[in-house]
């Protein structure tokens, strides 16, 4: 043969090689319906029910239709901003435990048509389905089985009650994506004026398999969800998180809705579990899952929000959101700012793979139809994997330049079954792999988050597995800082801590009004009342956070009082005063010119101060009334009150309640002077 030919020989060969068969999977592996919601990952809660107008988490059931009347309620709003996030979907509450339904079902009065909005007229899940429809989201009903309205709960006739009603919402509105039950049920509760304790057995009271069939027969794509699955499990947690080893595999017949030891034993999946259930992190922007004006300034941050979504999404959970919607019918402002923050810093973390341009290499590869490049096709159908037997295995990447990176994302095969147990991240330093991160579990997705790192070469160890590995893809990402001011922290003895809100960052402040230019290193002491200024700057690419400024009032590092939790500077703690009132021994003499109060910040509010009357002194024995009046809306927005007055000399202050607004002992987070 000419020498010339070789290679054209040796490429018809290759090209005409038969594709190897594909890896047996393991079991459990997902349906068709799983894999198909496995893709949408991340989608929204909507929090919106009788609570919203009871300003209650849990209802007990004894509220009235007539007080729904949302003033300007809008679902497309909801449906724009969801859409805008980039979720896929939303699951709304048709009826939460309260009982009150958001339709107007044939088989109770308890729902919006003896409500006074649209006049008795109106379907909200109808108004949901359409404006979901109309922005390209997927519907998703969320039905409390626990019902604390309705008479016969605890009864068999209950069941056929639920069962009527699953059947109107899952027949009358097109397809469903999910029907969420929850866990949560049995106890006191209204239940038709009875007003008692009613206790149901969870395993046994509503012959689920049947009430799943139901749904299966009406709905043959919906996920069924519960703390058992079948189809889609709870994270076991409402923070969002799940867990550093994450299996879809799960003992199912071992557990059953409501179970108390679902979180600590079951939530995580186990490596042997005998059906495919996978995760699913549910979590509110707000700490409540309800609407409470109170928690106007609680949406949370960027970070939070960022974190969230690496502990789901990044460990092989599907992520829901919930939008506790207002009073108007609306997801507030300050909800909306914030999903779309989120949302933009997601789309810009994950923007550019710098896997797409590597050369990829594998240790071993199965044949042709498995090459290590399918990991980076973009394709999630196609995948690399390697002969029979072969677990401890590896992806090598040479980017042809140094770069810089601080992400790693990987995907297995799920279809194939979950396999992967542990992996790790090496980079080629001077001719040497050096280890920088590691995980276990993979799943769906995985996503680690490690410093930036600066490497021409990484390798992807396959360390331990249930089986071969089958990775559908790979990508590596730099994801820009979150350029956030620092968040300042203050001990009672004045010692200032400043948080970085991401890793890498360099942190500046000043303590005379001027630029931040000091590097902060470690926790320093501010003993005076002066203004503190601070930023966070990349040092890779000089840009800087806005600046953040806080008056700091002199440290309280002399005080003394019974009531020491509202002079501690722990926002989360709070003192009851049984006599209402709270004296602070300031420990010198100041020249104060006003003083602050934060209402309890608790997740339950009680005791908030809203009249008060403000004494000074200077032997702790005669006092003199300095200042007195009301705290206006403290209830809906328990944000910091400052009162001022004219400079006065003491040594022992007294603020004492004259009113609370649900006539409770009076509360106090945190309680402050002004020295300027
Ligand atoms: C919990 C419920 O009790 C909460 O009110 C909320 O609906 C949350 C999503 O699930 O179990």
């Amino acid at each position: 043969m000419k020498k010339q030919l070789l290679p054209l020989v040796l490429l018809l060969f290759t090209f005409c090689q038969e594709k190897a068969a594909p890896p047996n999977p393991i079991s459990p592996i997902p349906d068709e319906r799983q894999i198909a919601w496995q893709k949408l990952e991340y989608y929204g809660f909507i929090h919106f029910n009788m609570n919203t107008f009871s300003d209650r988490e849990w209802g007990f059931g004894d509220e009235k239709p007539e007080q729904f009347n949302p003033t300007a309620l809008d679902a497309r709003q909801w449906a724009r901003i969801a859409s805008e996030a980039g979720m896929k979907g939303l699951i709304i509450t048709a009826k939460h435990h309260d009982g009150f339904c958001l339709w107007p079902s044939a088989y109770t009065e308890h729902s919006v048509k003896n409500s006074p909005w649209r006049d008795g007229k109106g379907d909200l899940i109808r108004e949901f389905a359409d404006a979901c429809r109309e922005y390209g989201l997927k519907v998703g009903i969320y039905y409390s089985p626990w019902d604390r309205n309705h008479p016969d709960y605890g009864k068999p006739e209950y069941i056929t009650y639920m069962r009527n009603q699953l059947t109107e919402l899952l027949t009358n509105y097109g397809d469903i994506f999910e029907v969420w039950f929850d866990g949560a049920n049995g106890g006191t509760g209204w239940y038709g004026g009875a007003n008692e304790e009613r206790k149901v057995d969870k395993l046994t009271y509503y012959d689920w398999p049947t009430t799943h069939q139901l749904v299966r027969d009406l709905q043959p794509g919906a996920m069924l969800f519960s703390d058992a699955g079948p189809d889609v499990r709870w994270v076991g947690n409402e923070h969002g998180f799940a867990y550093e080893s994450t299996w879809s595999n799960l003992m199912r017949d071992s557990v059953y809705a409501g179970m108390p030891e679902y979180s600590d034993k079951w939530a995580s999946g186990q490596e042997n579990g005998t059906h495919w259930v996978p995760a699913e992190s549910d979590v509110s922007i707000r700490p409540g899952w309800y609407y409470h004006a109170y928690e106007d300034h609680k949406v949370k941050t960027l970070p939070q929000l960022m974190e969230i979504f690496y502990k789901s999404i990044g460990r092989n959970s599907s992520l829901l959101i919930n939008f506790p919607v207002d009073t108007r019918g609306l997801i507030h402002e300050n909800d909306e700012k914030a999903i779309l923050q989120f949302a933009a810093k997601v789309r810009e973390d994950f923007e550019t793979n710098l896997a797409q341009d590597a050369e990829i290499s594998a240790s071993l590869e199965l044949g042709k139809g498995y090459e290590a490049e399918l990991t980076i096709d973009g394709d999630y159908n196609t995948y690399w994997t390697v002969p029979g037997g072969q677990i401890e295995s590896q992806l090598e990447l040479d980017f042809g330049n140094e770069i810089n990176f601080n992400r790693l994302l990987l995907q297995e095969f799920t279809p194939l079954g979950q396999r992967v147990k542990s992996f790790s991240l090496e980079v080629e330093k001077d001719g040497a792999w050096v280890k920088i991160a590691s995980g276990t579990t993979i799943g769906y997705k995985r996503i680690l988050r490690f410093p930036d790192v600066n490497a021409q070469k990484i390798r992807i160890r396959f360390e331990d597995g249930k089986d071969i590995p089958v990775i559908s893809e790979l990508g590596v990402y730099s994801a820009p800082k979150l350029l956030l001011a620092p968040e300042i922290k203050r001990e009672k003895s004045g010692l200032v801590t400043l948080v970085s809100p991401d890793e890498g960052l360099e942190i500046r402040y000043s303590l005379d009004g001027s630029e931040p230019s000091q590097t902060y290193q470690e926790p320093f002491l501010v003993e005076k009342a002066t203004t503190l200024q601070v930023l966070s700057a990349d040092p890779n690419s000089g840009q800087k956070s806005e600046i953040s400024r806080k008056d700091m009032e002199v440290p309280k590092a002399k005080w003394e009082s019974s009531g020491e939790r509202a002079i501690d500077e722990n926002p989360a703690t709070y003192f009851t005063s049984s006599d209402n009132e709270l004296i602070v021994d300031l420990g010198e003499k100041l020249t104060i010119e006003g003083f602050t109060y934060l209402p309890m910040q608790a997740r339950y509010p009680s005791g908030h101060i809203t009249e008060y009357t403000f004494w000074v002194s200077l032997d702790g024995k005669n006092w003199q009334k300095i200042s007195s009046g009301e705290f206006s809306n403290v209830v809906n927005s328990p944000i910091e009150q400052f009162i001022r007055f004219d400079p006065t000399e003491a040594k022992f202050i007294k603020l004492q309640a004259l009113k609370t607004a649900d006539g409770n002992s009076a509360t106090v987070g945190e309680l402050g002077v002004l020295t300027r």
